[in-house]
């Protein structure tokens, strides 16, 4: 804690520290809630994961472009709640003899102590989050991220990828046949016969669709598919709702970069429509809820009209099974790496994750009619 004060220190905060306490879920980035005495605003203090994102520079000017494109364009229709609608990052205290800083027009907004990067937002009041949503919400955030993206359409800074190819199948189709490979924690071959063979078992499924689930980048190449600026991470605890259940704003904006409108469509439903949470042992519980499914897209056709294209629009159900299947694909690689890219809680976490997906994928995969005749019939 006294590590953590001196850190928030570092910048031009408003207000003195009373309390600095974990806060969220995520499992790449640590989050900390500041608490400032009195009335003043408090922050969130991060320390950003620069094993996953190790262009901290790129990553917070890429940050930084959105949150001021997005402030401008709120200004310029007349929001009153800026605060609450679009974070806003603190920069680096200037210690006054700094001159470069003093003068730049774009102050830092990380914080690199040698060994951890860190930076500070301001923490944004009487707002929630929730790890489950009805289709009145759903609907809701489906137009929210669709607006998202039409916000961000005409941004004129160049934003850079800052996971290369975060959402392309086919590199997480080859990081999974390298982790197999290499089997490092030897999970592939463990003397218990039938845990590895379970394993074998998934992987002869992921491969059974794999090529299927790569129908992005083959039209990516055949020039059909454009890549637009995206969220890339759409959980539906990404979203903060006001105390009467209105979006505010949208938060964790660690991917937001190039990408295909699938990201943000498949990513929300993957953990908006699986009734129980991604990592949920309970596998007869996991189901693609269609009401969600019909609610989000509902919400997101009309946020994104003035830029989806016929192709983006009719592949909507594909980027709903996508992603569950994406997400396997990456669980089951960390998990046969040895757990190095999320955080676990136990060691078969992974593993759970995997299979949850999977169920999930199967369930989107049978609805997938449903899917294409409810898009169609939206017009
Ligand atoms: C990670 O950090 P968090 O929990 O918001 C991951 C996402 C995954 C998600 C799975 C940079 O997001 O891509 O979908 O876990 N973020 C990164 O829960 O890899
Ligand atoms: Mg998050």
């Amino acid at each position: 804690m006294e590590n953590l004060v001196e850190i928030v220190k570092k910048f031009a905060i408003e207000g003195d520290i009373k309390d600095i306490k974990p806060l969220g879920n995520g499992l790449i980035n640590d989050t900390y809630k500041v608490t400032t005495k009195g009335n003043g605003d408090d922050y969130v203090l991060q320390r950003i994961n620069n094993a996953v994102f190790t262009d901290v520079d790129l990553l917070q000017s890429n940050i930084e472009a959105v949150t001021r494109h997005i402030r401008k364009k709120l200004e310029a229709c007349g929001e009153k709640d800026i605060k609450r609608r679009v974070l806003r990052f603190i920069p680096l205290k200037s210690e006054g003899e700094k001159l470069d800083v003093l003068i730049s027009e774009n102050p830092k907004t990380y914080y690199f102590d040698g060994q951890k990067y860190w930076r500070v937002s301001v923490f944004i009041q009487d707002a929630y989050t929730y790890e489950t949503v009805d289709p009145h919400y759903s609907e809701m955030a489906g137009e929210a991220f669709g607006n998202f993206e039409a916000m961000l359409a005409d941004i004129p800074d160049k934003l850079g990828e800052t996971i290369p190819d975060f959402h392309n199948m086919e590199l997480r189709l080859r990081q999974l046949v390298q982790a197999a490979r290499d089997d490092k924690a030897g999970r592939l071959h463990e003397d218990d016969h039938s845990e590895s063979q379970e394993l074998h078992k998934i992987l002869s499924e992921i491969d059974k669709y794999g090529e299927e689930m790569c129908k992005a980048e083959q039209l990516h190449r055949e020039g059909k598919l454009p890549k637009r600026i995206c969220h890339c991470d759409t959980k539906v605890n990404n979203m903060m709702f006001d105390e009467d259940g209105n979006v505010l704003c949208v938060i964790d904006l660690d991917t937001v970069m190039p990408s295909f409108v699938f990201s943000d469509f498949g990513d929300f439903l993957r953990t908006a429509a699986n009734p129980v949470a991604e990592d949920s042992p309970e596998l007869d519980k996991v189901d693609f809820d269609m009401n969600i499914f019909k609610a989000f897209s509902r919400g997101y056709i009309k946020g994104t009209k003035p830029f989806l294209t016929p192709i983006e629009k009719e592949n909507l159900p594909y980027a709903a099974c996508l992603f569950p299947f994406m997400q396997a694909v990456r669980f089951f690689a960390d998990y046969i790496n040895g757990d190095t890219y999320y955080k676990i809680k136990y060691p078969e976490h992974n593993l759970v994750r995997t299979r949850n997906q999977m169920r999930l994928f199967e369930s989107a995969m049978s609805k997938a009619q449903q899917m294409k005749d409810w898009i169609a019939s939206l017009g």
